[in-house]
């Protein structure tokens, strides 16, 4: 390649050298692991030494420092660019064995970067596209912070590595152009701009002006020659004062120094080869052994180590003598407010007492009302449904782009974008975010759902109509597999509450969770209240007898939210005629699952049992056993008024007494 021989052929400074520590460990480690990407960090290695020298703010000594920069590898894939960095710059827990285990089971240097597998790790980043969403709510939370607590205490940048693929998911035009209305002005994305992605040239389906893509949402953007350290300094030094987020295009080569490989898709995913890796460490004039790093150099990326002690000192001084310091530790630290939970309290007493005959996402504004004022980092929105989510409390300001000390978050229609954003707030610290769509549209939220799951986030997710109780619209909006896939998703809690009682119930669980996402799926229509007891919180095992039979139990009616009060309904039916029947409340399946064995089995109880709900009855089999009966949907929907498809779908209070009937007489 002639452009590569024309920079091989650059007097090597020490930039480069720099750079050539982080392309020899990631040809080492992914030869070592038989497995890996090799091309995108010799790419990018000279782009990343120039962003650590002279801009990230970080210091080794303390990966968590609170006020230190946010980094994200958007390009996953390019994972030992990240374990070079931290390795080289001295991070504890990333020596060189832990490279040496690249993708070996149990080591921190997994395949793609994982969140709590090193300090150093900021977000989960793999799938294309949602590092660079995640860090746009990192963006946001740092503004937030900033809003809340002043710059003395939050004043911090986030940077992003993204390649092709990352810019061209579509969730990077949600996160970009909500990054670019908001002014994140601390936010700078360096694009691995090398035309290579696995199918080949990008050119075969990437034809965009991506300059002028970003330019379009409010960015500032510039191009710079990736394997210029002193270009790309200059850019990063503009980006700093740059009023708008900021793009930098790093032209780069995929595989820089690969003798055959370098340019091609063949340095993508896929060890170099002995041959090759030799070629292209004699290429960089590198002479040192596997995972060897010659002691000048070590010592040199160790400096960058350090560089940030003095900034992180002066910063704990601050701290120490903040007025705030004590909200500050306790925000960041994920704890909640003491006495959080005592006007939710009062709205269960108030619950109990009045029995509002109301939908549960109406219910769910309320238990916000007690909520949102009692923790200050509680932060809402909604994908351009704030109305029909209930999501906003009267009072709490929106956010708009020149102004963060509110509390509101108008997302857009941008679900997916949304829901990434949110575990970058999560992920930031200090934010506890929640927002809303209807359930049907999670479909549009899912990868990063999958995420905030993986990476023990909490988010907490309001998912309104949801079912065919939402009636008119139609069978696209209405869900009807939805929460058995949400089921299915390890480390996700699904509440589906009954009434008002349970949905306060279920959010103060959602809050009290502080290790992975909560959903919420609450009813468009009005709903009785069933339930006139507030002391304990019922929710809390997942399930629970919310009325015992009154002789002998010959039936258990196991229903979740709005198809609760149909059960009861059948239950005085059929205790009427003599048929002993509890109903059981199933609100949250992942915390019944966690209950002890009897517990379950006394509340489902040894007779018939019976399980409501207008979803599909996919799952429901782990509950009701194989002599069970399922009531709710065996397809999609229709349009019609609520009423009218409950009776079509046979979802009836009828149809759950004829079932019972048919079996128990
Ligand atoms: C959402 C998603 N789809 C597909 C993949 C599989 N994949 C990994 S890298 C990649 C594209 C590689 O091109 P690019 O992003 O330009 O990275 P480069 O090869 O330049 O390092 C793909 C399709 C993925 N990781 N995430
Ligand atoms: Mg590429």
């Amino acid at each position: 390649m002639a452009h590569q021989a024309a920079i091989l052929a650059r007097p090597a400074g020490e930039a480069r050298r720099m750079a050539d520590c982080i392309r020899a460990l990631a040809i080492d480690a992914v030869e070592a692991a038989k497995s890996g990407h090799p091309g995108m960090p010799m790419g990018m290695a000279d782009a990343a030494t120039a962003l650590f020298d002279g801009f990230v703010k970080f210091d080794a000594a303390d990966p968590r420092w609170p006020d230190r920069d946010r980094f994200v590898l958007s390009a996953g894939h390019g994972s030992m660019l990240l374990y070079a960095l931290l390795h080289l710059t001295g991070h504890a827990g990333m020596g060189v064995e832990q490279l040496k285990q690249f993708r070996q089971l149990h080591s921190p240097a997994a395949g793609h970067p994982e969140f709590g597998e090193h300090p150093g790790i900021e977000t989960t980043t793999g799938p294309l596209g949602q590092g660079l969403a995640t860090a746009v709510g990192m963006a946001m939370a740092e503004r937030l912070l900033a809003a809340r607590f002043g710059k003395s205490l939050v004043d911090h940048r986030t940077w992003v590595i993204a390649s092709d693929g990352d810019l061209q998911e579509g969730i990077s035009h949600e996160a970009a152009s909500l990054a670019g209305h908001l002014a994140l002005a601390k936010l700078t994305v360096l694009w691995d701009d090398n035309s290579i992605s696995i199918d080949g040239d990008t050119a075969l389906s990437f034809t965009d002006d991506t300059l002028k893509r970003f330019s379009a949402y409010g960015w500032s953007t510039r191009r710079v020659d990736g394997h210029d350290p002193t270009a790309v300094a200059a850019a990063l030094a503009w980006a700093q004062r740059s009023r708008r987020p900021t793009l930098i295009a790093c032209r780069t080569i995929i595989g820089f120094s690969a003798p055959s490989k370098a340019g091609t898709a063949g340095s993508h995913g896929a060890p170099l080869g002995a041959a090759e890796a030799e070629g292209a460490k004699s290429a960089l004039g590198w002479n040192h052994g596997p995972f060897e790093i010659p002691e000048g150099l070590r010592e040199r990326w160790e400096a960058v180590g350090r560089r940030g002690a003095g900034t992180r000192r002066s910063w704990l001084k601050r701290l120490a003598n903040h007025p705030q310091r004590e909200e500050f530790e306790r925000a960041i630290a994920g704890k909640l407010p003491e006495g959080w939970h005592l006007p939710l309290a009062a709205l269960r007493a108030q619950h109990a007492e009045q029995k509002p005959k109301i939908a549960t996402r109406i219910a769910s504004q309320k238990a916000l009302e007690a909520l949102v004022p009692a923790i200050a980092e509680m932060v809402g929105g909604s994908a351009d449904l704030t109305g029909s989510n209930n999501t906003n409390v009267k009072g709490v300001a929106s956010v708009t782009p020149g102004n963060f000390a509110g509390r509101y978050i108008h997302y857009g229609v941008r679900e997916h974008g949304m829901a990434a954003a949110m575990n970058g707030m999560a992920l930031h610290g200090g934010i506890i975010p929640y927002s809303g769509t209807f359930l049907v549209f999670s479909d549009y939220m899912r990868p990063a759902i999958r995420l905030a799951a993986l990476m023990r986030q909490r988010v907490i997710h309001v998912l309104t109509h949801d079912s065919i109780g939402l009636g008119e619209d139609g069978p696209t909006h209405q869900p009807v597999e939805h929460l058995a896939s949400f089921r299915a998703m390890p480390n996700v809690f699904v509440f589906r509450p009954g009434d008002a009682m349970e949905t306060a119930e279920c959010w103060e669980l959602a809050i009290k969770r502080a290790d992975g996402p909560s959903l919420l799926a609450l009813s468009r229509q009005n709903l009785p209240a069933l339930r006139s007891d507030a002391g304990e919180n019922r929710c809390a095992r997942g399930g629970y007898v919310l009325e015992e039979a009154s002789g002998p139990r010959r039936a258990t009616l196991i229903a979740t939210g709005s198809e609760l009060h149909l059960a009861v309904a059948a239950r005085v039916t059929l205790e009427a005629e003599g048929i002993g029947t509890a109903v059981v409340s199933l609100p949250c399946w992942e915390l019944f699952a966690l209950q002890d064995a009897s517990y379950r089995e006394d509340v489902l109880g040894s007779g018939l049992r019976v399980g409501v709900e207008a979803l599909i009855g996919f799952g429901w089999d782990r509950w009701l056993g194989p002599e069970g009966v399922f009531i709710g949907m065996a397809g999609f929907g229709a349009s019609a008024p609520a009423e009218a498809l409950f009776k079509h779908f046979g979802i009836t209070v009828e149809a759950v007494v004829a079932a019972v009937k048919k079996r128990v007489e």
